[in-house]
């Protein structure tokens, strides 16, 4: 079996060789090095260049190297009936839920405000902070890595209810809203709000003015999810209102954040390089032979993508 691989991102190097090393039976081309393009079986890829797909007519599926397929889904090289394999934590999870504990902590404590205390060589200010059993997250999303992070919260003590589009069974301690009727009734009492939602037609800036006013004044945002699920100059808005009393974002519409980025100029915003939850290089590796194989067997693997619903 042939498998074509391209990986873009700094981590290139160790993922192919992880790759490579998980497939000892396939022979894994590493992409400009196609050889006959009608040969390529599957593809294992991050980031594919425009002409990645060219020549590929023998394709039969594609692994991607990462959690969100939103890219791929609009690559136009890529036709619509290659059914596309996600990663399905490999890694991430732990690692997300990590980063979210740490943007809930930094709002529930107010670690912000102690910080532009600290500029001001202020040694007693007055912030008090709610104990984390008053301090309620939402997250919106259920998924792999959301439920990580509700588990990891709720352990820390804070009330955390997560949104779906369907309901779902979380981890103890965790609720679960679907649908609008849901998400209205979660945005008022969530003090932190976090976004953890594929990127599709319909989670498209979600992050926007109408969500912010819905949320109680001061909340905390954290998007580890896409930059394009956020109106940026709707957050700028909301902090200028004091509607939100910061974010921690780790995507942004355009990646790296350009220099002259008004973000960068907000000392409310903690800033992060789209580094919450790079997927391990093994164990990435690891799915994709696992779900290579399962595909073979005429199985469906975990991180199988439903091209209707877009994740
Ligand atoms: P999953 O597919 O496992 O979970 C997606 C969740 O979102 C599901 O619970 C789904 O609901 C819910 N959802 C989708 N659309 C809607 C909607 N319209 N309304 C309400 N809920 C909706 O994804 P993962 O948890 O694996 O990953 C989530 C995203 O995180 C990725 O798509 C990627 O963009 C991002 N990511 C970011 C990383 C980073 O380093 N910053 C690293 C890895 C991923 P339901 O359960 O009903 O299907
Ligand atoms: C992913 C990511 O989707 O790293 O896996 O953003």
């Amino acid at each position: 079996m042939n498998v074509l691989f391209h990986c873009g991102g700094d981590d290139r190097g160790r993922m192919q060789r992880a790759v490579i090393e998980a497939l000892p039976d396939c022979h894994v081309r590493v992409w400009p090095d196609v050889g006959s393009p009608e040969l390529i079986d599957y593809a294992a890829v991050w980031q594919p260049p425009p002409d990645f797909f060219d020549g590929l007519t023998g394709l039969r599926a594609v692994f991607c190297l990462a959690a969100g397929v939103d890219a791929l889904l609009q690559h136009p090289g890529l036709s619509a009936s290659v059914p596309i394999v996600r990663l399905d934590d490999a890694g991430m999870a732990r690692k997300m839920a990590e980063y979210v504990l740490y943007g809930v902590l930094h709002a529930q404590r107010r670690f912000g405000e102690m910080a532009e205390a600290r500029r001001r060589a202020d040694w007693s200010p007055d912030l008090g902070s709610a104990a984390a059993d008053r301090f309620p997250v939402g997250i919106l999303g259920a998924g792999t890595l959301a439920s990580a992070v509700a588990e990891r919260l709720a352990l820390n003590g804070y009330p955390v209810t997560c949104w779906a589009r369907s309901p779902r069974e979380l981890p103890a301690g965790v609720a679960c809203v679907s649908g609008d009727d849901g998400l209205r009734t979660l945005l008022p009492v969530s003090r932190a709000l976090v976004c953890l939602l594929p990127l599709t037609e319909a989670t498209h800036g979600i992050l926007n003015r109408e969500l912010f006013d819905a949320l109680p004044a001061g909340a905390f945002l954290i998007n580890a999810a896409r930059g394009e699920h956020l109106i940026e100059t709707d957050l700028l808005a909301a902090l200028d209102q004091g509607r939100l009393s910061g974010a921690l974002l780790d995507v942004f519409t355009t990646e790296p954040l350009p220099p002259t980025h008004p973000f960068w100029q907000r000392q409310a915003l903690v800033l992060t390089p789209h580094v919450a939850a790079p997927s391990g290089a093994r164990e990435s590796a690891a799915q994709v032979a696992r779900s290579l194989a399962q595909f073979q067997a005429g199985e469906r693997p975990s991180g199988w993508v439903d091209r209707e619903r877009g994740y």
